[in-house]
């Protein structure tokens, strides 16, 4: 029994500068196969790292000779590669069950299932439990009936199996898979956080999420739960990490870091570890946290954490209550000084583009990144993720224009807004970059600041041509 896991060729999300990211989600699946199926030979073909190109994909497949091919999408915009991907496998070797799962072939089972033909399953939410047991039934088509957690299509029709259980605790999880990518694992990088030289991995600290935010889906991929690993376990994964394969930039994949008692426990335990100085880790943290975290804050920046990731700010206090986000403009001014005063790189994300937005609003927009003044704001625009509660309005009010999943990664305007149009909305965007990065006096202190991270981002928004790709989308 032979299972085939395939990263394909992808695009990289031209913002962010220049990346090449451990396909974590399938690492990780393969962990634990590896670990809970006897029998099993296991292969990851990580094609943007052995830069393999779709007529290379067709030749490993066609030599591999897998009985299951698994893909992942990670974001929506990533569809027709996992689709492309599936579609090869299935006429290269016509008999190799192809699966796929992740957050949007989780929301879109049905359609997906009816619309790609070279897809035969689709393992919605958690996937360990679910594709363990796929593989210990062989593959077998025969056995799909009785699998929790599977889509898939029987005479002609879409079956939805009842959802299977979440594992209970996050740490029966193996430690993650790098050994399965280990010829790759010095490539991984993210050039403008950390260098090309610093080899880049992603722990998972937590799965899911206690909040419930209108345009996000990671909460009910994750049946509205947030389950958590310990400190002391995150600490280790880290320092295996570094040990092992030589990390030295470390992204925590929690979308939401929390309060209470947890942050400033990682930061003791990965303090404890002894880690080389020149190793670093990032994650995204809710402004709210932030705060209720600012006693430890100085022991977080000692444990290495260099950068905080704050998405969806805006400066209206109706548009935030839209969202379901729970914080108010005032939480963002004080979360991102309080970053600063700690020496961590405070990075905001920014969205335009919501049903009320008018020129007006999305100029006192810029007024407040501006006024905020983070190391880097990353503008977006309001993008109707499958699986989210915006996307089920939009639906409903026939708001939705672009139907091309390629275009579903918050740069692409999708929806207008009650004044604007979506060409409207997208050249606000570009509006947004050129203010806050067209401004001399910001350009000039980013250059030349003294935080060595926010130079790099600096320099990268002045050398990587970022503003004339956004202008180009209209
Ligand atoms: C790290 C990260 C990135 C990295 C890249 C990482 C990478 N490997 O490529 C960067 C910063 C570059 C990035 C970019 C983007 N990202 Co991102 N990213 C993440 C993050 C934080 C972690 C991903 C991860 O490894 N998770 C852990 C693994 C274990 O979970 P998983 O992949 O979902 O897999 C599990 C299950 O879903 C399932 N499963 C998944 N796939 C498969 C396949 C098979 C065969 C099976 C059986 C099961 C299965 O099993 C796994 C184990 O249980 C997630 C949020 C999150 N916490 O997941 C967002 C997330 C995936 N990103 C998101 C988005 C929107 C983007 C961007 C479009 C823009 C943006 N604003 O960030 C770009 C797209 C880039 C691109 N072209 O690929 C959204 C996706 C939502 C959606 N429907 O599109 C997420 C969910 C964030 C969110 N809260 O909305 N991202
Ligand atoms: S946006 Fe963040 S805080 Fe809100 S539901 Fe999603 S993961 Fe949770």
């Amino acid at each position: 029994m032979k299972v085939l896991f395939i990263e394909p060729p992808k695009d990289i999300w031209f913002v962010m500068g220049e990346y090449l990211p451990p396909p974590y989600g399938i690492i990780q699946l393969a962990a634990y196969l590896e670990r809970e199926v006897k029998d099993v030979q296991l292969e990851v073909l990580d094609c943007n790292a052995e830069k393999v190109d779709w007529k290379g994909m067709e030749k490993r497949i066609e030599s591999s000779n897998p009985d299951v091919v698994a893909s992942s999408s990670l974001a929506t915009c990533n569809t027709y590669a996992v689709v492309k991907t599936l579609e090869t496998a299935k006429r290269i070797v016509p008999n190799a069950l192809t699966v796929t799962g992740g957050q949007h072939f989780t929301a879109t089972a049905q359609e997906s299932l009816e619309a790609y033909p070279e897809l035969d399953v689709i393992v919605r939410g958690e996937g360990e439990r679910t594709f363990a047991e796929l593989v210990k039934r062989s593959g077998k088509k025969s056995a799909l009936p009785e699998i929790k957690g599977v889509s898939f299509r029987q005479d002609g029709e879409v079956i939805h199996n009842p959802p299977m259980p979440l594992i209970e605790n996050l740490e029966d999880l193996p430690f993650p898979g790098y050994h399965l990518v280990k010829d790759s694992v010095n490539k991984y990088h993210f050039s403008v956080m950390a260098g090309e030289k610093a080899p880049y991995a992603l722990i998972e600290g937590a799965r899911g999420c206690s909040h419930e935010c209108s345009f996000c889906s990671q909460w009910r991929h994750w049946q509205a739960k947030w389950r958590v690993k310990s400190a002391k376990r995150i600490a280790d994964e880290m320092d295996y990490c570094n040990r092992t394969f030589g990390s030295k930039f470390i992204w925590l994949t929690d979308d939401n870091f929390g309060a209470g008692a947890r942050p400033g426990e990682i930061a003791e335990e990965i303090i404890k570890r002894e880690m080389p100085d020149d190793v670093s880790w990032f994650v995204q943290a809710r402004c709210d946290d932030i705060i209720r975290n600012k006693e430890v804050l100085p022991r977080l920046r000692e444990s290495g954490l260099t950068c905080g990731v704050m998405p969806f700010l805006n400066s209206s206090p109706s548009t935030l209550e839209g969202f379901k986000k729970g914080i108010t403009p005032q939480d963002a001014r004080s979360a991102v000084k309080l970053l600063k005063e700690n020496g961590i790189f405070a990075h905001a994300m920014v969205i335009i583009g919501q049903r009320k937005d008018t020129r007006k609003s999305i100029a006192q927009l810029r007024e407040f990144a501006n006024e905020l003044d983070p190391d880097f704001v990353m503008f977006g625009i309001l993008t109707p993720l499958p699986g989210t509660e915006i996307y089920e309005e939009a639906e409903r009010n026939g708001w939705i224009m672009d139907r091309n999943w390629l275009h579903y990664d918050m740069v692409h305007a999708i929806m207008p807004t009650e004044t604007l149009s979506v060409k409207e909305v997208q050249e606000e965007l570009y509006g947004c970059y050129r203010d806050f990065y067209g401004s001399w006096g910001r350009r000039l202190g980013g250059l030349f600041s003294r935080n060595q991270l926010k130079r790099k981002v600096f320099w990268h928004m002045a050398q990587s041509g970022v503003l004339g790709q956004i202008k180009s989308l209209f």
